[in-house]
């Protein structure tokens, strides 16, 4: 921990079409774990996880938004007070690549406006890529993103993406709770969204470093 200072939290959203895998990400960065049957998500799921980043620790509220169209009118009030933005499209799928370009404009439109965007090539395990790798790296660093590529699936570079925008994150951006980590109930709303819908992914309690 900085002298001084306190856990700070963040909020941080996944957006991306649907099927991408946004969720199994936030699957395998908090359980380690992956299915190819995974549900697609309604609404939006949160989960909080405290990453000890060295010098300092940091909570991270991550909300994991539904990818299909009829979910979209409600996607600005989860990324609303996002500081770390996490776009995902799948890699043999130009589609979500062209979806994934139009996230970033509306975050830079109508999202935080100092809110950090991270964009990630997932599925790369898979063969048959139509993501142009260059492309992609290049409207990346000409947009100020940070770049991931990821596997879900094996795990590859997932941990990656967390840690990497976490560190991005400037701790004055964040909001000091307490002391000594932040108490949160399972149905308490910290950024004033309704997250009576919400399904959450984990409802392990922190500790011992998962979610
Ligand atoms: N091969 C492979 N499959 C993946 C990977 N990530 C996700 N999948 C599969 O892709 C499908 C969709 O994954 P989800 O995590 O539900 O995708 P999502 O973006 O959360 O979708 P919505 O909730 O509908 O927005 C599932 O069948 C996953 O098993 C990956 O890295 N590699
Ligand atoms: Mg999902």
């Amino acid at each position: 921990m900085i002298e001084g200072s306190s856990t700070v939290q963040f909020k941080i959203v996944l957006l991306g079409e649907s099927a991408v895998g946004k969720s199994s990400l936030v699957w395998r960065f908090c359980q380690d774990q992956f299915s190819e049957t995974i549900e697609s998500t309604v609404g939006a799921t949160f989960i909080h996880r405290v990453l000890d980043l060295g010098e300092y620790s940091i909570k991270l509220q991550i909300w994991d938004t539904a990818g299909q169209e009829r979910y979209h009118s409600l996607t600005p009030m989860y990324y609303r007070g996002a500081k770390g933005v996490i776009i995902t499209y799948d890699v043999t799928n130009l589609d979500s690549y062209e979806r994934a370009k139009d996230w970033v404009k509306e975050i830079r439109t109508q999202g935080s406006p100092n809110a950090k965007i991270a964009i990630v090539a997932n599925k790369i395990d898979l063969e048959d890529h139509k993501v142009d790798q260059m492309e992609a790296m290049k409207y990346a660093e000409s947009n100020d993103l940070l770049y991931f590529e990821t596997s879900a699936k094996t795990g590859e570079g997932v941990k990656d993406v967390f840690f990497g925008l976490s560190k991005a994150l400037p701790v004055e951006w964040g909001e000091v709770k307490k002391k000594r980590g932040i108490e949160f109930s399972d149905s308490e709303d910290e950024f004033g969204v309704n997250v009576k819908n919400s399904k959450k992914v984990n409802k392990k309690k922190e500790g011992g470093g998962c979610c």
